[in-house]
């Protein structure tokens, strides 16, 4: 043991000069660990999966803790999370989705204490935190205009939304923006639930619609949980019904491509890139970066035509024919690089 001393001096200078030369924040070099809460209101579904291994492989790559909460959309759990990260004093917050109401005065508490704070879907006025979110008033757009088109302006329609979450309130105001110019397309009802159980109850309730509404043509349905219930609806009546939503995964991709399937298009990014760049945004925070207030991840209209066309069965496919769906490097610095090199 006394003849590897020199060896493992050596070896901790080697990387100590090397973490220099990157010139590696203090906070993560010389065996400083930072510690990163992720504090979610939202964890069941696909994207929400997807987001969370993003997140987790990053922290790992960087070398950094990260203690996860899931609040099951419980807002008083959700609440309490956050106070015991405060507690805890750990380096940043990332707060993922969350009601304004309940969450501003936390976020505020948090900035307050020295702690830096990312948001993903969440939006507030505390100008000391960096807001992530992906362009949801370009999702609306694409989506809806997707819809419209393919209605050749006439002809009924559905629409599934959940008022109180920030995409879903973004991508709804597009929506009603736009629609006023297409005066020969009727809105038949607007339904949805968010739970534990989202795809259910909203294939339940768009039963209930196709029932009610006999001459529906399309469903407007911006969140992959409510596309998945509203085509499972169509499905079961079969009935020739069109499905436009928001979001995808490898099982998103297997309903859209499956035959006869109504839901024909997407507007999405891929959520394991926007965990990614969360974490890489808390990083630079807790390095004494100053980053933009927002940051914005654009979405892509994918449509099964695409899908089957070009025979794309998982994300993995779908990266490789559309590269915005590949790894993205925004936010990413040459430290980061050196950092993930020592952790590889
Ligand atoms: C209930 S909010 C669901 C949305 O959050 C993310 O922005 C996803 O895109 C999903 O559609």
């Amino acid at each position: 043991m006394k003849a590897l001393r020199p060896v493992l001096a050596l070896l901790a200078l080697t990387v100590l000069a090397s973490a220099a030369a990157q010139n590696i924040p203090a906070a993560f070099s010389g065996g400083n660990q930072p510690t990163v809460a992720l504090v979610r209101q939202l964890c069941t579904g696909d994207f929400f999966s997807q987001w969370l291994n993003g997140a987790q492989n990053e922290a790992k790559s960087l070398g950094i803790k990260m203690v996860t909460y899931c609040a099951n959309g419980d807002d008083a759990k959700m609440a309490s999370d956050m106070q015991i990260a405060i507690t805890q004093k750990v380096d940043a917050i990332i707060v993922d989705h969350g009601r304004d109401a309940t969450m501003a005065p936390l976020v505020q508490r948090a900035t307050g204490a020295g702690i830096k704070v990312v948001t993903f879907d969440l939006s507030t006025t505390d100008p000391a935190v960096v807001q992530i979110a992906q362009n949801d008033f370009s999702m609306g757009l694409q989506i809806t205009m997707k819809m419209l088109s393919d209605l050749n302006g006439t002809g009924e329609m559905g629409l599934v939304y959940v008022g109180g979450f920030d995409p879903l309130d973004k991508r709804k105001a597009v929506f009603d923006a736009v629609r006023k110019f297409y005066p020969n397309v009727t809105l038949d009802g607007t339904w949805g639930t968010v739970s534990s159980n989202t795809v259910g109850e909203v294939e339940s309730q768009t039963s209930a619609a196709l029932l009610a509404h006999p001459n529906m043509k399309a469903i407007l349905a911006p969140y992959d949980a409510f596309a998945l219930g509203a085509m499972n609806a169509v499905s079961r009546q079969n009935k020739d019904v069109k499905v436009y939503g928001c979001d995808i995964s490898t099982a998103d991709i297997q309903a859209m491509i499956a035959a006869g399937s109504p839901w024909v298009a997407t507007a999405a990014t891929n959520p394991a890139n926007i965990g990614s760049v969360a974490v890489r945004a808390a990083a630079r925070l807790v390095a004494g970066e100053t980053l933009p207030r927002y940051v914005l991840i654009e979405p892509t209209l994918v449509t099964r035509a695409f899908l089957v066309d070009n025979n794309v069965t998982n994300m993995a496919d779908l990266s490789q024919k559309m590269p915005a769906f590949a790894t993205t490097d925004e936010l990413m610095t040459p430290w980061m690089s050196a950092l993930k090199s020592q952790h590889m």
